[in-house]
């Protein structure tokens, strides 16, 4: 009898917290990868881990290997994911082959709600989650995080979704999956580089206990999934939304006369993006993701409290 334990390698900090039942913060290794320019994307990595354990949690940092599924990594780890070019992206159906093929990989947002919760891990911090494509209607192009944030039960804590994307469609398919999206501290779901998107959430939890209160609910009545947790950027941290929306208008553009398809379209309109926006994108991506990891830090707290 083989199970998913014989797959996965859990470091020395994280055993011991998942024995002790010490708080936990899981985090994806595609935004290393494919999500910021070196070394801007070690540096990051290494100071959200920071933030966790500034926050009373132990960060999760997840990946693939050389065919292991590694829960929590060592600085050479992050190192390599950030640096090398054939790191592939591995969304949930493409687990089986880099395993099987003892290649590498950096996690998303679905394999890495896949991973933490074969781990045991409810909280999972990132910058953005992946959702309905502009033109989905035409080309099918939704991300696998929505269907894995209707099965698998890890609560995400992002900056909503960038507007690369049909923010509305993707609302409106989170509410089909039965999802359930909690604004924190705001009313309005969040479109990454700014606060705002003209669309609202389900419900606005105040805090941190409120949060831990929802998840706690949620899993108790067997209601598995995962639940979206969507925390502005900071104030002094938005960009601005015109430079934004330029930049976004002109990748979705190149794109499509490039023919750009399948798991290609978000790296490719991400870094299009970046490149389109140099610095001022750069800044309000990282603060973010660390205000991310702050958040989910303190709800994990107090879950395990609950
Ligand atoms: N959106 C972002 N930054 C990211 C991603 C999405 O603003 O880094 C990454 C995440 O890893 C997410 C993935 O899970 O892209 C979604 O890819 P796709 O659309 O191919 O499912
Ligand atoms: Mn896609």
């Amino acid at each position: 009898m083989h199970n998913f334990a014989d797959y996965i390698d859990i470091n020395d900090e994280v055993l011991d917290a998942l024995r002790f039942d010490k708080p936990i913060v899981a985090l994806e290794s595609t935004i290393i990868s494919h999500g910021m320019p070196y070394p801007d994307n070690i540096k990051t990595a290494l100071e959200v881990e920071d933030t966790v354990i500034q926050n009373g949690a132990v960060p999760a940092t997840i990946a693939i290997i050389n065919g292991r599924i590694k829960i929590g990594l060592t600085s050479e780890e992050i190192e390599y994911l950030a640096s090398s070019k054939d790191v592939t992206k591995v969304s949930r159906r493409d687990i089986p082959h880099i395993i099987a093929l003892n290649a590498s990989g950096a996690t998303t947002v679905a394999s890495t709600m896949i991973f933490a919760r074969m781990a045991g891990i409810k909280l999972f911090a990132t910058g953005g989650i992946g959702g309905v494509h502009r033109g989905a209607e035409k080309s099918f192009d939704i991300s696998a995080d929505l269907t894995e944030l209707a099965q698998t039960s890890v609560a995400v804590v992002c900056a909503g979704v960038k507007s690369i994307l049909d923010i509305g469609l993707t609302l409106e398919k989170l509410e089909t999956l039965g999802v359930p999206v909690i604004g924190y501290k705001t009313e309005e779901f969040p479109s990454f580089y700014t606060r705002s998107s003209g669309f609202g959430v389900d419900c606005t939890a105040n805090d941190p206990i409120e949060c831990a209160k929802i998840l706690k609910a949620k899993w108790d009545l067997n209601l598995d999934g995962g639940v979206v947790l969507a925390n502005p950027v900071p104030k002094e941290y938005e960009a601005n939304s015109d430079v934004i929306s330029t930049a976004i208008e002109k990748a979705l553009d190149e794109a499509n006369r490039n023919n750009i398809r399948g798991k290609h379209v978000t790296p490719f309109l991400l870094a299009k993006v970046k490149e389109l926006t140099v610095g001022e994108s750069l800044e309000t991506n990282i603060a973010l993701i660390k205000n991310n990891a702050e958040i989910a830090a303190k709800i994990a707290v107090e879950y395990n409290k609950l």
